[in-house]
């Protein structure tokens, strides 16, 4: 595995790949890597003959210094993950490396999607992403790149971004990785202390409840948002941000579930902001029977 952080060697390294009729896999991350970033490089791994990785803690996306400030950094055990992986090129960048001119003054709109749920609790979070991603996509050229359905507004974003700006890149999203107890593998975790971590669980237990009950035939949006707000308002050490239900298509609110929809919540426990999100799967057909 080749480490750099010269932006101009991944374009070369890239477009020899390419040259040679390998198709590029891309797995953007900021580090801390664990299962759910794993998950993204075995399935690059498995589809394309040249897996290309970036670790950067982008500054444009956090709000807060402090947040920024707190998140973990761990080099040293992210070579090893990616070289187990397989991954052929290690993308760490610093600050000077990405921005030689300082903070881009342009800057990529996410649109109306962008200012609903994350984009409503952290202003300019996305976007600080889709910026970054679009740079990142610019030096990485036409690839498969893998994003992770934990970060579903995230992922839809991309989406949109790509098909909008017509970028030469395919976006793919994989599942969330999940603890066995349920609880979204996160980078953010690790600061959470064990009765932090047991009331996190409150997140991913809502929202399979709100899974179930649309299995067993709810169609009512009111109905499980305010079923999702009372299981985590009921633990004393979460603080909820929101819970939603939208159309996936829109990611506008729903009032009854008649199509593809997700329900996401936000919440903060400690110190440590979590989200977390599921598909909810209505069968239609269930209920004309
Ligand atoms: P980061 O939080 O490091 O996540 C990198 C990728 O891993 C994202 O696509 C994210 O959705 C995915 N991921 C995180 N936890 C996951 C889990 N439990 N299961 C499956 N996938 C998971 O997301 C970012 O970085 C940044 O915003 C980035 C896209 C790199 C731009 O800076």
């Amino acid at each position: 595995m080749e480490v750099t952080g010269s932006a101009a060697r991944v374009r070369d390294a890239c477009d020899a790949a390419r040259s040679g009729g390998a198709t590029v896999g891309f797995v953007p991350t900021m580090g801390a890597l664990h299962a759910g970033h794993r998950a993204l490089l075995d399935r690059a791994r498995s589809e394309c003959g040249f897996v290309a990785m970036s670790i950067f803690v982008n500054p444009l996306q956090f709000g807060e210094a402090r947040d920024l400030a707190a998140y973990p950094r761990t080099f040293e055990a992210d070579h090893g993950v990616a070289e187990r992986a397989g991954c052929d090129l290690l993308f760490a960048p610093d600050g000077a490396d990405m921005f030689p001119n300082g903070r881009p003054e342009v800057t990529v709109d996410p649109g109306p999607i962008g200012g609903r749920l994350e984009g409503a609790s952290r202003p300019d979070h996305f976007r600080g992403v889709l910026s970054v991603v679009a740079q990142l996509f610019h030096l990485v050229g036409p690839c498969r790149a893998y994003f992770g359905e934990k970060d579903a507004q995230q992922l839809a974003l991309i989406r949109r971004m790509v098909h909008d700006l017509d970028v030469p890149a395919e976006a793919i999203g994989c599942p969330t990785v999940r603890d066995p107890d349920g609880l979204a593998v996160s980078s953010r975790n690790v600061r959470l202390s064990n009765p932090e971590r047991a009331a996190a669980l409150s997140l991913s237990r809502a929202l399979a409840a709100a899974a179930n009950a649309v299995g067993q035939g709810e169609r009512s949006a009111d109905v499980l948002r305010a079923e999702m707000a009372r299981r985590i308002g009921a633990e004393p050490l979460a603080r909820l941000d929101y819970v939603a239900v939208v159309d996936e298509r829109t990611w506008e609110e729903v009032t009854e579930i008649g199509g593809p929809a997700r329900a996401l919540v936000a919440a903060r426990v400690g110190d440590v902001r979590l989200i977390d999100n599921v598909a909810l799967v209505w069968d239609g057909d269930q209920a004309a029977r």
